[in-house]
């Protein structure tokens, strides 16, 4: 069949995905002189409107903040001392500044999204949204390139000095790596979390991981005024099986039991749906002049809180890694990008692991006592309490 003719562009590096880690590479590699394209399947709107992670670590703040993205976390961002962790009849608060020097900050994905959209469209960087057909050709050539149909029905191919891959969980990049280098690891979890947001004032100044017979349960928030919550359900829950009535009894019994004294104010419902947890690594993460970032390499369950902290660390290393090999030629940290990455993003796969071993209820009774004993030992030794405080507020990039 002959194909259509394409239009072709030139950049030096060719995005594949407008998440934050796609749009954060840009931006960075944009402040030390570098060319992009970014290309994004779904519309400007919808990439805004998805609700996602809400929790940013101190280095995450730092990064965003010396990029000059600061601003909106210093004008809304809530900077927390810790987290809360609970089980029928206890709650206990491990204060991360006192454990380990540094806070974590309430600062939504979607306003991270929105902030690098901002900055993004006042320097005029080239992002297509809306494209379809994705597909990466000669990435072991020094010519690799992107084609794909814009939303207006034209083909076209950007042709770039590297491909990165910032396209997440189901993107064409992770499976453009050769599958005779390609190793993945896999776990997947026999539990869903049933999220909402809602529309009233936390009952709660700082986040409640709550653990209980009936189910983990979690007491987040977006705001003064917007409360984020989660349930541990089955997985296959259909979510219109969880009446607002239903999901609020739940959460206060999950997060209220035997906490004398402590209500949860309910509120309308805004959002609800359901997310199943996996455990996912690709390796490695370059491959000639392919590099994946980002969900496109790891996923982790929520109950860490790293998603979108990994998503910043990986183009953290990536961005100056890029920068030295096309300003200079020097392909040194390009070269170490895919190993240094992997230590920090197996660390993060073990605590997000281990926080939903801990905290999310099976039927097994054996289990449950197991949990119990993790939970008193977390929030009564100094020891226990450091190591879950150091991973949850993160460790350095390049860790
Ligand atoms: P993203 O945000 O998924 O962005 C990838 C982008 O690539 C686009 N894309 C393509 N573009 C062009 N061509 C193609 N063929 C493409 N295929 C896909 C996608 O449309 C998308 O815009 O990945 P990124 O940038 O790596 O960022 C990672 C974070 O988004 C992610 O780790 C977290 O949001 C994970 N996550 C959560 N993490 C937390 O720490 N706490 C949470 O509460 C939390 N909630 C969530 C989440 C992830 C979710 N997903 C992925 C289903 C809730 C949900 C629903
Ligand atoms: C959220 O606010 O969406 C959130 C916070 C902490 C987590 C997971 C999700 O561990």
């Amino acid at each position: 069949m002959i194909q259509p003719a394409r239009a072709t562009a030139r950049t030096q590096v060719a995005v594949i995905g407008a998440g934050p880690a796609g749009l954060l590479l840009a931006h960075l590699l944009a402040q030390d002189g570098i060319d992009t394209i970014v290309v994004e399947t779904r519309t400007q709107e919808y990439v805004a409107a998805r609700i996602r992670a809400g929790i940013l670590e101190s280095a995450s703040v730092e990064l965003l903040t010396a990029a000059g993205l600061g601003d909106g976390i210093a004008a809304h961002g809530d900077e927390h001392r810790g987290i809360y962790l609970q089980w029928p009849g206890e709650r206990h608060h491990l204060d991360f500044v006192d454990l380990v020097g540094r806070s974590v900050w309430v600062y939504g994905q979607t306003q991270v999204q929105h902030d690098l959209v901002v900055a993004s469209e006042a320097a005029g960087r080239a992002v297509i949204y809306g494209v379809t057909d994705t597909a990466l050709h000669d990435l072991d050539t020094d010519r690799p390139s992107v084609t794909f149909t814009t939303a207006d029905g034209a083909s076209e191919r950007i042709e770039a000095d590297v491909v990165v891959g910032c396209d997440g969980s189901f993107g064409p990049s992770r499976s453009a790596m050769p599958a005779s280098v390609r190793r993945t690891w896999e776990r997947t979890y026999p539990y869903s979390w049933l999220g909402v947001l809602a529309d009233v004032a936390p009952s709660t100044d700082e986040l409640i991981y709550g653990w209980h017979p009936d189910g983990f349960a979690l007491h987040s928030m977006r705001s003064a005024d917007v409360s984020r919550l989660y349930l541990q359900v089955p997985n296959g829950t259909d979510v219109d099986a969880w009446s607002d009535d239903r999901i609020w009894d739940s959460l206060q019994t999950r997060l209220g039991e035997g906490i004398d004294g402590w209500s949860l104010a309910a509120g309308p419902i805004t959002e609800k749906s359901v997310l199943p947890m996996r455990s996912f690594v690709q390796s490695p993460l370059r491959h000639d002049r392919l590099f994946l970032a980002g969900d496109a390499a790891h996923i982790v369950p929520p109950t860490g809180a790293k998603g979108l902290n990994l998503a910043i660390g990986d183009v953290a290393l990536l961005a100056p890694a890029l920068a030295a090999w096309l300003r200079s030629g020097d392909r040194s940290l390009a070269d170490a990008y895919s190993d240094t990455a992997l230590r920090r993003i197996w660390r993060c796969e073990h605590f997000s692991w281990w926080m939903t071993s801990m905290l999310h209820t099976s039927a097994d009774p054996f289990d449950a006592q197991l949990q119990l004993s993790q939970l008193r030992w977390v929030t009564s030794s100094n020891a226990g309490a450091a190591g879950l405080a150091e991973n949850y507020a993160g460790l350095p990039f390049g860790f």
